[in-house]
């Protein structure tokens, strides 16, 4: 086989800009709108602000360069930061395109027609947000403070989630939580006393073997994690990808393994019945680290490869040969531990099995498999006790979802519908940088939810499908305009990291920080903001850390040193945050919560003769629907594809490129067409369609119409039992050769 390079694998490698510039003019780095100059503007010279991209939610730190004529002209990775060691994704690169995207929210709006009917009339800030408090107020007195949710994502959840917590309420609940994380979190919890937290700290430059399940690192175009991949493949790692499509990651992989959706417990039991019972496991590891061992060895006695065939697809062979593999490459083996895990409903469980195969082979805390990351604690800036709320999330999912450790969106949107039984119940909405009716399944649910709402604010930089049904919208400007709190995440070394404007705000957009403030001293809040503007908080803060705001302006990232030890020493004594300090192969906390302290496989449905499971991912080049519209990455991409094996092909007569309709198990159908592609690297029974597409919020033109939307045939739910997140990876499609639709396409 040839040897793979780093730049090879992916684009990210060759220093983002150039790679992108080559492989596609258009985006060479001066947006369309600028006088074209072929000369890039000389670094050295331009005028530069430190920046953290907001593109997703990796989070690299940047900075962002001026041309002479005061625009943002490009923006280059940090080379002090970890998250990106100076080099951005072509998303994070194109980011630019979202600072200058001509449909962006330009003033504050006010509805002036029926939920969902997107008839604004544009008002004040003051209109605005008098109103805002006005209404916040009333159904605060009316129902408690409590009965008001904040649903958000990004960065400007922080400004939020102080104003909520100042007039005592904190239900708040995101997608990237319950949607995205959440069972991967909880199973790691249960098992480590510890989640895993963004970045992952997998130790990838050195690992032996990285074995993914599902996670498709590369289309999934985490920097850091591509660029670690890229590194760790050049050394000589061997990859095991396990997906039902022949992803990007499979292409770099010495096995694929192409499993049948919904079954991967089995094969993650299997894996550790071949590891016990061929004595392959890190017997000091084990013994000295973990809870639980005998239990699990009978545990998995039954779960041997020859089971696992009939369920997954997976010749025995190849089972065993794979985890000879890892237990080779041990303790320098990372099972990846994934990210979106909200796919089957025992999402808990599966993730718990991944938790439990890498303390098998002795992989946590140990190079090449997780590291120990470090933060440095910034404190925060002087602020009164919060009020006490009367009720939380926590009231509603502490009886069923005992493993909940965040509010769950779709939990919060339960107890916001008319006829619910939850005792405990949400009457208005705040909703920040997230667009819940592509990002929550069974948007019907969502939008009955809506209706009852007395009160909708939301705060975006974009005319997005869900601004239409805000009562009020008012307008953020995007990152490459604003302060906000600092970066502080874990990593290998303590780093923070500084967003500053680059540029004023466009039109009449502001600040998260500066809204979620005036709202605040409205409601006659102003205890909670004791200070002038997020500058003063920053630099109070930067001082209790040794530097300054002046000195983070000037290098954008600054690195602290380790307390603790990266890795383990051998046989290290080591105590982890759990009922018995030690690594639980038997959770004992699931024990006590009345789930099953060991993963146990279960069917789950698959798709009857005509329908196929519809699964999702990422395509590089963008984040979800938020960059759908921003015209340098959809220049590069803007539409999707439904992959289709060969044989379905066949069976149904279809031609590359020809125009589909979907309709799921539920008679629900897509709104638009999206073009097959014919390809052997999807199985027969799945078809595959990359999420973000099929926008319907006609005020964003570009997006608009363009590809097709899983999100709208995401009907069918499976709640993971103990966290409640929605897995759903469950829904079954037909495929259709002729417009099923003849009525005009609504949000
Ligand atoms: N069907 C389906 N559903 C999914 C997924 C899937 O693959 N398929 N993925 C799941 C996952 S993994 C996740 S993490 C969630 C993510 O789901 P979301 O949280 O909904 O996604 P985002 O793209 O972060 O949020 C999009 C909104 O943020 C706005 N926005 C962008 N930048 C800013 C800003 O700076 N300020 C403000 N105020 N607004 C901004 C955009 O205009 C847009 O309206 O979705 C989950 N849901
Ligand atoms: N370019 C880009 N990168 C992103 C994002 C983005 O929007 N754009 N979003 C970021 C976010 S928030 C997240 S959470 C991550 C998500 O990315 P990941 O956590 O890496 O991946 P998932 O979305 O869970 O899974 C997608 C893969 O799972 C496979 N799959 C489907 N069903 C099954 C199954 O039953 N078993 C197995 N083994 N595989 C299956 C699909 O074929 C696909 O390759 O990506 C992050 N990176
Ligand atoms: S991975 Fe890409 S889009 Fe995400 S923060 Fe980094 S540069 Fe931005
Ligand atoms: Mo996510």
């Amino acid at each position: 086989m040839k040897k793979k390079t780093r730049r090879d694998f992916i684009k990210i490698s060759a220093i983002g800009v150039g790679g992108l510039a080559l492989a596609n003019p258009v985006l060479d780095w001066v947006p369309s709108f600028l006088p074209k100059e072929k000369t890039p503007i000389d670094e050295s010279k331009a005028e530069r602000t430190p920046t953290i991209c907001e593109v997703c939610f990796w989070n690299c730190a940047a900075f962002a360069y001026k041309g002479a004529d005061g625009k943002v002209q490009k923006i280059i990775g940090n080379d002090s930061d970890l998250h990106s060691t100076g080099r951005l994704c072509p998303r994070g690169t194109g980011g630019v395109g979202m600072l200058y995207d001509k449909d962006r929210l330009k003033k504050p709006l006010m509805r002036v027609g029926a939920p969902g009917s997107q008839t604004f009339k544009e008002v004040s800030w003051d209109e605005a947000l008098d109103y805002v408090a006005k209404k916040t107020k009333e159904v605060g007195e009316k129902y408690g403070y409590e009965s008001i949710a904040l649903l958000d994502h990004g960065t400007t959840a922080h400004h939020f989630e102080h104003l909520f917590k100042s007039f005592g309420s904190d239900n708040t609940a995101e997608p990237a939580i319950a949607q995205c994380l959440g069972a991967r979190e909880a199973g790691f919890i249960n098992t480590y006393g510890a989640g895993i937290g963004s970045p992952e700290p997998t130790d990838l430059r050195n690992s032996k073997c990285l074995v993914l399940i599902g996670s498709h690192i590369g289309e999934n175009m985490h920097n850091g994690i591509v660029q670690d991949m890229s590194i760790g493949i050049d050394r000589g790692m061997t990859v095991i990808t396990v997906d039902p499509r022949f992803s990007t990651a499979a292409s770099k992989s010495k096995y694929w393994l192409p499993i049948k959706p919904a079954t991967d417990l089995a094969l993650l039991l299997a894996w550790m019945h071949v590891l016990i019972y061929e004595d392959l496991y890190d017997k000091k590891y084990v013994e000295q680290y973990t809870y639980g061992f005998d239990d699990l060895k009978n545990h998995v006695k039954k779960y041997t490869p020859e089971w696992a065939f009939t369920k997954t697809d997976i010749a025995p062979d190849l089972i065993r040969k794979t985890a000879r593999e890892m237990a080779n490459a041990s303790p320098a083996v990372a099972i990846h531990p994934g990210r979106h895990t909200a796919w089957y409903g025992d999402d808990t469980q599966r993730t718990r099995a991944i938790a439990i195969l890498n303390a098998l082979l002795g992989s946590w805390g140990k190079k090449g498999g997780y590291y120990f990351p470090e933060k440095i604690h910034v404190p925060h800036y002087p602020t009164p006790h919060y009020p006490e709320p009367k009720w939380t999330w926590k009231d509603i999912t502490k009886d069923k979802y005992k493993g909940a450790f965040t509010g769950v969106t779709n939990i919060l949107i339960d107890a916001s519908l008319p006829d619910t039984k939850l005792k405990h119940k949400i009457k208005a909405w705040y909703i920040t940088a997230t667009n819940l009716i592509q990002s929550i399944p069974d948007q019907e649910k969502t939008k009955k939810a809506i209706q009852n709402m007395e009160f909708i604010v939301v705060v975006d930089t974009m005319p997005s499908e869900i601004t239409g049904y805000a009562d009020v919208v008012l307008p953020e400007c995007t990152y490459l305009e604003r302060y906000d709190y600092l970066r502080t995440t874990r990593h290998k070394e303590p780093q923070i990291a500084l967003r500053m404007p680059a540029v004023k705000p466009m039109y009449e957009s502001k600040p998260g920080w500066w809204i979620a403030r005036e709202i605040g001293l409205r409601l006659g809040l102003e205890k909670y903001y004791p200070w002038k503007d997020l500058e003063e908080v920053l630099d109070w803060q930067l001082k209790q850390v040794g530097t300054s705001l002046e000195e983070m302006k000037k290098i954008g990232v600054k690195t602290f040193d380790r307390e603790e030890a990266l890795f383990l020493e051998d046989g290290e004594e080591y105590f982890f945050n759990t009922n018995t300090g030690k690594i639980e192969l038997y959770s004992t906390d699931l024990d006590a919560m009345g789930y099953d302290p060991m993963p146990v496989f279960k069917e789950h449905p698959q798709p009857e003769d005509g329908f196929y499971r519809l699964i999702y991912g990422r395509v590089p080049m963008h984040t979800f629907g938020r960059t759908i519209n921003n015209r340098f990455l959809n220049d590069l991409r803007s539409e999707n594809h439904l992959w289709v094996n060969p044989k379905v092909a066949k069976l149904l007569y279809l031609e590359p490129g020809q125009e589909v309709w979907l309709r799921n198990q539920d008679g629900v159908v897509s709104s638009y067409p999206v073009k097959v592609r014919i390809t052997e690297r999807i199985r027969f029974d799945s078809v595959y369609l990359p999420h973000g597409f099929g926008n319907k919020a006609k005020q964003m033109k570009t997006a608009y119409g363009k590809g097709a939307a899983d999100w709208e045939l995401i009907t069918k739910v499976l709640i993971d039992d103990v966290t409640g997140g929605t897995g759903m990876r469950s829904n079954f499609v037909e495929i259709l050769t002729d417009n099923p639709n003849n009525e005009e396409v609504k949000a």
